[in-house]
């Protein structure tokens, strides 16, 4: 059950493509990180965790000010993961921004990219990361399950995104989701607002709760902390920010 959203349509059909184009051309490095870091048991390792992402540019318009070694340095502190996007064209990621980001840090990283082939996996294995995205509303259900062993077996750690609360209870109970997150981006208007995830992470009990998106400030982290998050993704409003660091709290 994949959504009919255009954008999206657009996103996986271009993704597809270029992933026929690196099946052939992109010759995979040998991975120079030793063993997987377990993302999931460094998230549970705060009270609330943040996941910083390193996102340079998005659709909905993030302009960034970093560079990925300047910005690793900054938010470091506040750090229990990285995301880092590594689609091109929509969010100019790149696979060398995630090689060079878990080559300067003991923190897991995501490889944050639309994941619609089995060969991103050995991508993101290669690359250094530790997790991968499998986006709910992208996959759908035997996509996604298949995806999810794959990453599994590479010994990959999975985050399940979703969008909805119906979709939380689902995907809490399926065994190879590892972290599960709501985007309080409503991906039928592409608007973003936190109130949906209104006590959302208390419908989550197996898996590691996580807000995505919209998490603004330490007092928009702390309203979905009282929903039952138990962290938070949170990009655009460090990756916009000339003093990332005064955005941590702790
Ligand atoms: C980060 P924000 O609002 O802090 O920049 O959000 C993250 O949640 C967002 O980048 C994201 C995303 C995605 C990007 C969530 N799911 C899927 C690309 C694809």
């Amino acid at each position: 059950r994949r959504l009919e959203i255009e954008m999206i349509e657009e996103i996986v059909n271009y993704t597809l493509n270029r992933i026929e184009f690196e099946r052939k051309s992109l010759a995979l490095p040998k991975r120079d990180k030793k063993g997987v870091i377990d993302f999931r048991a460094s998230l549970e390792k705060d009270a609330f965790s943040i996941i910083t992402e390193f996102k340079p540019s998005s659709p909905s318009g993030v302009r960034a000010k970093w560079a990925p070694i300047d910005y690793v340095n900054e938010v470091r502190p506040c750090s229990s993961a990285f995301s880092v996007l590594t689609e091109p064209k929509w969010f100019k990621g790149s696979y060398e921004n995630l090689r060079l980001i878990s080559s300067i840090t003991d923190k897991p990283i995501l490889m944050k990219d639309f994941v619609v082939d089995p060969f991103q996996i050995d991508i993101a294995y290669a690359f250094g990361a530790d997790a991968v995205l499998l986006m709910v509303d992208v996959l759908g259900e035997d996509e996604l399950s298949y995806l999810a062993r794959k990453a599994k077996a590479r010994g990959l750690q999975t985050l399940v995104e979703v969008s909805n609360k119906e979709d939380l209870v689902i995907y809490d109970k399926k065994p190879y989701v590892d972290v599960l997150g709501m985007n309080s981006r409503d991906f039928k208007t592409l608007k973003v607002d936190i109130n949906r995830l209104h006590d959302g992470g208390f419908l989550i009990r197996r898996a590691f709760p996580l807000a995505e998106s919209g998490v603004k400030s330490p007092e928009d982290a702390m309203k979905v902390a009282s929903w039952g998050f138990r962290g938070a993704l949170v990009g655009t409003s460090l990756m916009e920010s000339n003093a990332p660091r005064e955005l941590c709290v702790e």
